[in-house]
C-alpha cells in the first residue's frame, strides 16, 4: 500500500472506491490513491462501514494465531484467537461401565427394541463426562483512537491475494490507514497505523479478555496472562500469555494502568504474539511466556509484510478462477443482490475465500480447523467450536487436495495420529477390541468416547470417516513415505472393524452395532440401529483403502485375505420402495421422523466417496437422485454445501447452481447462507459450509473419482464462459480449463508424478501418457 504521507489536503467525495465503479475524474488525489489501493480484481472483500458485529469483521490467521478485524474508526477491535486454548485439561472420556452393557444393547437392537436399547445406551454407554470441552478465545486487542468517530470516505477490505486487512478513512484533512495481517513465517499478528499528516496519530491500546486473567502494561509491552476456562468440574489448565509490542515512530508513549498511550505519532507498528503451555492433548509442559516472547522480532514492518505476502501467495496463487462478470458493489451489497443480479464473480470470490480460510486457518504443525476454524469469540461457542466428525470436520478438508492446498490438510493427519491413541483406549474399554475408534465428536483432549447423548453420540464411525482422508491424500500426492507414516492409523481402524462388527441375525452380513445414520431418527425418539448404509459405505472405503495402501507399500500382503472376506460381508447399498437409496438396512426411509433431515449420510457413497456414480453404478445414482429429491434442497449451511457436491457428482450443474444460490443467501435476512463477511451461516456461523462450497465448485468443474479426469462434468448454464487454473486430480495431475458458450475450449493437463491419465469430456475419451512434469494441451475434441 502506498504511503499517504505527502498527499495534499483531500476534499473527500463519498464514492464507490472499488474496481470497476470509479469515475476517476471525480476523485480528488486522496480518493485516487485509495482507489489505486483497491486494485481491480475479484479477490477483495470490501465494505463502506466498520463491522458492527463479529460476523461482519474480517478474519486473518496464520494457522495458529488469528484475529477478526473490525475496522472501527474510533474503537478498533481485534478479536484474537490462539489455536490451543481449550477449556479443562487432559482427560479420558471413556466409560468403564460400557463394555458390560454392550451385549445387551446389541441384543435389544437385534430384537427391534430400539427405545430400550437407546435408554440403556444413554445410561451405561455414554462417555464421562458426557460433554467435551469448548475451544475458547484469547481475548481482544482494543485500540481507542483520539480522533472521534466522524470520518469520511471510509473503506475497509480484506485482500485475499495478499492476506492483508485494511481500513482507511479521513478526518478533517488527515487520511488514516490501518493494515493488519497474520504472518505464518513470523508467527505474529502485525498491525500498522499510519496517517497522512505527521504527528496525527494518538490512541491508547490494551488487552481485554473474558477469561479470569490479568492484563498489564510495561515499557512498550502490553501483556495478558491467564488460564483457560473450567470444563465439567476440571479447572482450565491451558496457560496462555498474549503480548503486544507497541512501536511508534515520532510522538510520545506512556502508560496508564494496563494501557499504553501513544500521542502525536507519525506511524505505529504493533506486534501481537501469544503462547500457551499446550504441547499436545496429553502434555501441557510448554512455556507460554517464552513462546510469546520468542516471536517478538526486530524485523522491520516492510520486511515482515513482504515475507508474509510471499508465504501466502506461494499457496494462494496456485489457483485462479474466473466465472464471468464481477459486480463493482461492496461485498455486503453483492450478497444482498446475488439472487437478483448477475454476479457470478461472487461465487468465484466465495470459492477463493474458502481457499483463503484454509491457508489462514490450517498450517502444518498447527491445530486442525474446528467448527469455526480458528475464529471464535465466545467462551461457550455453538457446539463448543470443537470437532464434529460426523460430517463437519471432514467437510472442512474436502477442498484441501482438489484446490491445491495439500499441506493445509496435514493438521488433520496429526489429529488422526493422536486420536488413534486415545481411540485405542476407547476401543478396548468400551468395545473390548483392538484397533481404535472415535464417535461423533472430538476436542482438544482428543476425546473419542460417545458424547452428548445416545441420539447423536452412539456412532462409532468418526475416526473411520476421517481416516479415509489418508488414502485420498495418497491418491492425490503419490507420496509413499507419507502413506507409510499414516499406514498404522489405517491399520488400526481396520483392526477395530474386523473385531467389532457383529453378524446381523437373519442376514449374511456383519454390521456395526450399536450405531446410527447420523442424528436421524428412523422412528420417533430413536436413531440407534445396526449397520446403517453410511457405515457400510465408510467401512468399504476403509477396507479398500487399506488393501490399496498395503499393496502400495508391500506390507501385510499375506493377511489381506481376511480383509477381502470382511469386504464380502458388508451389506450392499439397497434401493428402497420410494426408489430412493436406503438410509438404513431396513427400508424405513419414508417412515423416518424428518424426511428433509439435513444429514444425507447415506449419500456418502456419492460424495465424498466414489462408490456411487452415474458412470459406474447408474441405478444407485438414480436412487441417490431420488433421495435428494425427497430430502429437498433446504438445509443448514453445511447441508447446502454438501448438496452442491452431490448434484455435481450426479452431473447436474444447474441443480448444483441452485444450491450455490441458496448458499449465498444473505444470512442477515434469516436462515442459512452467508454473513456479511462471507462466513457461512449454519446458522450460527460454522465454517464447514465455506469449505464445502469450495469443494462443490471444484467438483462441478473437474472430477477424478470414476477412473478418469472428467472435465467440466457439471457446468451450469449460468456460467457460459470462464476459466480455472490449478485444480488437482487423483493420480497427480494439475488441470487448467477454459470454456466458452458452455463448451470446453482448452484443457491443459500437467502430470505431477508421471502416471497415465484417462480424460473424458462430453462423451469423448482419450488417454494421456505424460512423463513427470510434462504437460499436454487439449482442445474440445480432446486433441
Ligand atoms: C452436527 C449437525 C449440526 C451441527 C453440529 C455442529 O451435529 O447435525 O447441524 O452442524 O454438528
Amino acid at each position: 500500500m502506498p504511503d499517504h504521507a505527502d498527499v495534499p489536503t483531500p476534499k473527500v467525495t463519498r464514492r464507490d472506491l472499488i474496481a470497476g465503479g470509479i469515475a476517476i475524474a471525480t476523485l480528488n488525489p486522496s480518493d485516487l490513491l485509495a482507489s489505486l489501493d483497491a486494485k481491480p480484481s475479484n479477490l477483495t472483500l470490501w465494505y463502506e462501514q466498520p463491522a458492527a458485529k463479529w460476523t461482519e469483521a474480517l478474519p486473518i490467521g496464520n494457522g495458529r494465531l488469528a484475529a477478526m478485524v473490525f475496522g472501527g474508526i474510533q474503537h478498533e477491535r481485534l478479536a484474537l484467537n490462539e489455536g490451543s486454548i481449550w477449556a479443562g485439561g487432559p482427560r479420558c472420556y471413556d466409560n468403564p461401565e460400557a463394555l458390560a452393557a454392550l451385549p445387551e444393547i446389541r441384543r435389544l437392537i437385534f430384537d427391534g427394541k430400539y427405545h430400550e436399547a437407546h435408554d440403556l445406551t444413554q445410561q451405561k454407554f455414554m462417555g464421562t463426562p458426557i460433554r467435551q470441552a469448548p475451544y475458547q478465545p484469547l481475548g481482544d486487542l482494543l485500540i481507542e483512537m483520539g480522533h472521534g468517530d466522524q470520518a469520511q470516505s471510509y473503506r475497509r477490505d480484506l485482500d485475499l491475494d495478499s492476506a492483508v486487512a485494511t481500513a482507511s478513512y479521513s478526518i478533517g484533512d488527515v487520511r488514516y490507514s490501518r493494515e493488519v495481517f497474520a504472518s505464518h513465517p513470523a508467527n505474529l499478528i502485525v498491525v500498522r497505523l499510519t496517517a497522512s499528516k505527521k504527528g496525527a496519530l494518538s490512541f491508547s491500546a490494551r488487552f481485554k479478555t473474558p477469561h479470569v486473567a490479568s492484563t498489564s502494561a510495561r515499557d512498550n509491552l502490553l501483556r495478558l496472562q491467564g488460564k483457560s476456562g473450567e470444563h465439567a468440574g476440571m479447572p482450565g489448565q491451558v496457560e496462555f500469555v498474549g503480548l503486544a509490542k507497541v512501536q511508534p515512530q515520532g510522538g510520545t508513549m506512556s502508560l496508564d494502568g494496563d494501557q499504553i498511550v501513544v500521542r502525536d505519532a507519525d506511524s505505529v507498528v504493533i506486534l501481537i504474539s501469544a503462547g500457551t503451555n499446550y504441547v499436545s492433548y496429553e502434555d501441557l509442559s510448554a512455556d507460554a511466556e517464552a513462546i510469546a516472547k520468542r516471536h517478538l522480532t526486530t524485523k522491520s514492518y516492510d520486511a515482515l509484510k513482504k515475507e508474509h505476502i510471499a508465504d501466502h501467495r506461494r499457496l494462494f496463487r496456485r489457483m485462479a478462477l474466473d466465472l464471468g462478470p464481477v459486480s463493482p458493489e461492496a461485498t455486503d451489497k453483492r450478497i444482498r443482490n446475488f439472487a437478483k443480479a448477475s454476479d457470478p464473480g461472487l461465487a468465484a470470490l466465495y470459492f477463493q475465500y474458502g481457499r483463503y480460510l484454509m491457508i489462514a486457518g490450517s498450517r502444518p504443525g498447527g491445530p486442525p480447523l474446528t467448527l469455526q476454524g480458528l475464529w471464535n469469540e465466545s467462551m461457550t461457542p455453538p457446539w463448543d467450536s470443537k470437532y464434529t466428525i460426523n460430517i463437519n470436520t471432514e467437510m472442512n478438508y474436502w477442498p484441501a487436495e482438489t484446490c491445491g492446498l495439500g499441506e493445509c490438510h496435514e493438521p488433520l493427519f496429526d489429529l488422526l495420529g493422536q486420536m488413534s491413541k486415545t481411540g485405542a483406549k476407547t476401543a478396548k474399554t468400551q468395545y473390548g477390541v483392538d484397533g481404535w475408534v472415535a464417535h461423533h465428536n472430538t476436542d482438544g483432549w482428543r476425546g473419542t468416547a460417545p458424547v452428548d447423548g445416545a441420539t447423536w453420540g452412539i456412532w462409532p464411525m468418526g475416526g473411520a470417516w476421517l481416516s479415509t482422508h489418508l488414502w485420498q491424500r495418497y491418491l492425490f500426492s503419490g507420496n509413499k513415505d507419507e502413506l507409510a507414516r499414516h499406514y498404522p492409523i489405517m491399520k488400526g481402524i481396520v483392526t477395530y472393524f474386523l473385531q467389532a462388527m457383529v453378524p446381523m441375525p437373519g442376514t449374511p452380513y456383519k454390521v456395526t452395532c450399536p450405531s446410527m445414520s447420523p442424528e436421524h431418527e428412523h422412528h420417533p425418539g430413536v436413531s440407534i440401529c445396526a449397520g446403517p448404509t453410511m457405515d457400510n459405505q465408510i467401512i468399504r472405503d476403509v477396507f479398500n483403502g487399506y488393501v490399496g495402501a498395503s499393496k502400495a507399500l508391500n506390507q501385510n500382503l499375506d493377511s489381506l485375505g481376511e480383509v477381502e472376506v470382511a469386504l464380502g460381508q458388508i451389506a450392499p447399498n439397497q434401493i428402497g420402495k420410494a426408489g430412493q437409496l436406503q438410509e438404513w438396512i431396513n427400508d424405513w426411509d419414508m417412515e423416518a421422523v424428518e424426511l428433509t433431515h439435513r444429514h444425507v449420510s447415506h449419500l456418502y457413497g456419492l460424495f465424498p466417496s466414489g462408490q456411487i456414480s452415474p458412470a459406474t453404478t447408474p441405478d444407485l445414482a438414480k436412487a441417490a437422485r431420488r433421495t435428494l429429491e425427497i430430502r429437498g434442497d433446504a438445509g443448514t449451511g453445511w447441508s447446502l454445501a454438501w448438496k452442491i457436491n452431490f448434484w455435481a457428482r450426479l452431473l447436474d450443474g444447474d441443480h448444483a447452481y441452485k444450491l450455490i444460490q441458496d448458499a449465498l443467501h444473505p444470512a442477515e435476512s434469516g436462515g442459512s447462507g452467508v454473513y456479511p463477511n462471507l462466513f457461512d451461516a449454519h446458522p450460527p456461523f460454522q465454517i464447514d459450509g465455506n469449505f464445502g462450497f469450495a469443494s462443490g465448485v471444484a467438483e462441478m468443474l473437474l472430477q477424478s473419482h470414476a477412473g478418469a479426469l472428467d472435465l467440466l462434468p457439471a457446468l451450469p448454464s449460468v456460467w457460459p464462459k470462464g476459466s480455472i487454473k490449478g485444480l488437482r486430480a487423483r493420480g497427480g495431475f494439475e488441470v487448467d480449463l477454459a470454456w466458452s458458450d458452455g463448451k470446453l475450449t482448452s484443457a491443459t493437463i500437467k502430470s505431477l508424478w508421471g502416471t497415465e491419465a484417462k480424460v473424458r469430456y462430453a462423451g469423448k475419451e482419450t488417454t494421456l501418457n505424460l512423463r513427470k512434469g510434462a504437460m499436454k494441451k487439449l482442445n474440445s475434441d480432446l486433441q
